[in-house]
């Protein structure tokens, strides 16, 4: 090799930031195997066509154009033939559902995948590899290839429009926010005391002014999809659910509880489970949101249920549970959810709860009550995901990993952070820690091959306005992201902090709000001296 060219791939290498440890172009999540080749770069001009092998690729050029032409005034044409090129192509050869292989040299820049879906995700990958225009206005891409694929295929992040409404358009800006860092999953939990967030046709009168019509629904469902990304609708009972009691108090239990249920202001009141007015509701609601939204899944909640403050002073909920020969009032789930569950079978649809056992902290050793087999429970509360993982294992039942610890998103990322209201004494989740997670908690391969992935919540007591929710989300999502998606021998802290500064340079350019990690500068400041 010429000394030059020696010099000239030095020189590549310190704009990249891929010397030394850190061999990685700045890319998160980080792909399983990056390869540099010599020769190169490919330079983006207006003379660069964009080819798409079928009809099913013609949303992610789109993107890809969309993207062009926003950052840098591009306009590229698509399937015209051309000197320089970028193909995206359906490849049979690839396995998995987001396998991609993206291949940058002189001449082209090829994505191929297996499919559709994956030859999106090598286009998020293309779009965070774009480097700024070189003093010369070129924008060049340095010669590589990518092969990647996802450790988890469910990656997901939840918003909270129940506690504070957020508007569609401002989830779909969240969903474009996901897309880049390859989520492919966004929880909507959308009722809870302070608000039944769908304008249902068969009972409008649960929502108020701040909810979705069903027009607005299918618009972010719709703009989900072109990004591969799921809407997994939680309807939360047979707790947090003043709202519904607020329109309906007969269908609370009838005890002693003589105040009045105010939207918001009342907690830890609970549907009757010995009122079957309960389940006609619930089964209306559960059969129009499973028309809505195409997702197999439809999330029922299931979590803090009141019960020694409800069922278990409430004289129908006692007589009925004698009657069904339980000795514990908490065993009234089972009926509750077996009404319930009953309901998503007959829609065709797959139930999600979150995962209570029988103390909501260590120790515990069981569940609340026996989910059924077709149940996939997410594990949330602080201490408790051990257990939860070796009792879904035991039980086949799949799981979703929303540990507190470490994605519970609407915590404070340092002390004195925000959120500055509603914090009821809050645990602080850094960065570090989130980037920390590891999904399947180190165990054997055959222990956590019930995990299907990850979420982080963004629960929105103290989170009023998107741009909260993205200032809570960020950078932390970004260690989630890659949890979720890449090998555990591919994840490195130091390396991450490095890919970390670029992507948030992005956000910053873009006007995203997101805490700036103060921290991390700090320890790297230290560990130099
Ligand atoms: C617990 S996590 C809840 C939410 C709260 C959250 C606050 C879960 C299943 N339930 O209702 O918003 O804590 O962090």
């Amino acid at each position: 090799m010429s000394y030059k060219k020696v010099i000239a791939i030095l020189m590549l290498c310190i704009s990249m930031n891929i010397c030394g440890a850190n061999v990685l172009p700045p890319l998160i999540p980080a792909p399983n195997s990056v390869k540099f080749h010599e020769d190169g770069p490919f330079k983006l001009t207006d003379m660069v066509t964009i080819q798409f092998s079928t009809e099913e690729l013609k949303p992610s050029a789109k993107t890809l154009k969309d993207i062009l032409s926003k950052r840098f005034d591009l306009e590229l044409v698509d399937n015209v033939a051309g000197d320089c090129v970028i193909t995206l192509t359906l490849d049979s050869a690839l396995r998995g559902d987001e396998h991609y292989r993206l291949h940058i040299d002189k001449n082209e820049i090829k994505i191929n995948g297996a499919t559709p879906e994956a030859v999106f995700r090598g286009v998020m990958t293309l779009a965070q590899l774009l480097p700024e225009k070189n003093s010369e206005g070129i924008i060049a891409l340095s010669s590589m290839t990518i092969d990647d694929s996802p450790r988890f295929g469910y990656r997901a992040l939840m918003l909270d429009p129940a506690r504070h409404f957020l508007p569609a358009d401002d989830v779909k800006r969240f969903i474009d926010l996901m897309a880049k860092y390859k989520y492919n999953v966004l929880q909507l939990h959308l009722s809870d005391d302070q608000g039944f967030r769908i304008k249902l046709d068969n009972h409008p009168e649960l929502s108020g002014d701040q909810a979705y019509t069903k027009e607005e629904l299918e618009e972010i469902i719709a703009y989900a999809k072109e990004r591969y990304i799921e809407i997994v609708p939680e309807i939360d009972v047979p707790g947090h659910t003043a709202a519904i009691l607020a329109v309906y108090p007969e269908l609370g239990c009838l005890h002693q509880h003589s105040n009045p249920i105010e939207l918001g202001k009342t907690q830890n009141r609970m549907l009757c489970a010995s009122n079957e007015n309960v389940y006609v509701l619930l089964r209306d609601i559960i059969n129009e949101i499973s028309n809505l939204f195409p997702s197999q899944y439809i999330h029922l909640g299931g979590d803090e249920a009141a019960i020694p403050a409800n069922w278990a002073k409430c004289d129908a909920c006692l007589e009925l549970m004698k009657n069904s020969g339980y000795e514990d009032p908490s065993q009234l789930m089972i009926p509750f959810f077996g009404k319930l569950l009953a309901s998503v079978k007959e829609n065709n649809k797959k139930p999600i709860l979150w995962c209570e056992l029988n103390n909501i902290y260590p120790p515990a050793d069981d569940f609340l009550f026996p989910y059924t087999d077709d149940v996939t429970l997410v594990t949330w509360r602080n201490g408790l995901t051990p257990t939860c993982i070796e009792l879904t294992g035991n039980r086949g039942l799949p799981l979703i990993m929303a540990p507190g610890e470490f994605t519970y998103l609407d915590y404070p990322q340092m002390k004195n952070d925000l959120p500055e209201y509603n914090n009821w004494g809050m645990p602080i989740t850094t960065l570090t820690k989130t980037y920390q997670l590891d999904p399947g908690y180190g165990l054997p391969d055959e222990k956590q091959a019930h995990i299907m992935g990850v979420m982080g919540t963004l629960w929105g007591e103290a989170i009023n306005n998107i741009d909260r929710a993205t200032y809570m989300a960020f950078p932390r999502a970004l260690a989630l992201a890659e949890a979720g998606w890449t090998q555990m021998e591919n994840r490195d802290w130091e390396s991450f902090k490095e890919r970390m500064y670029p992507v948030l340079y992005q956000l910053m350019k873009e006007g995203v709000s997101f805490r700036v990690p103060f921290e991390i500068a700090r320890q790297n400041n230290q560990s130099s001296k």
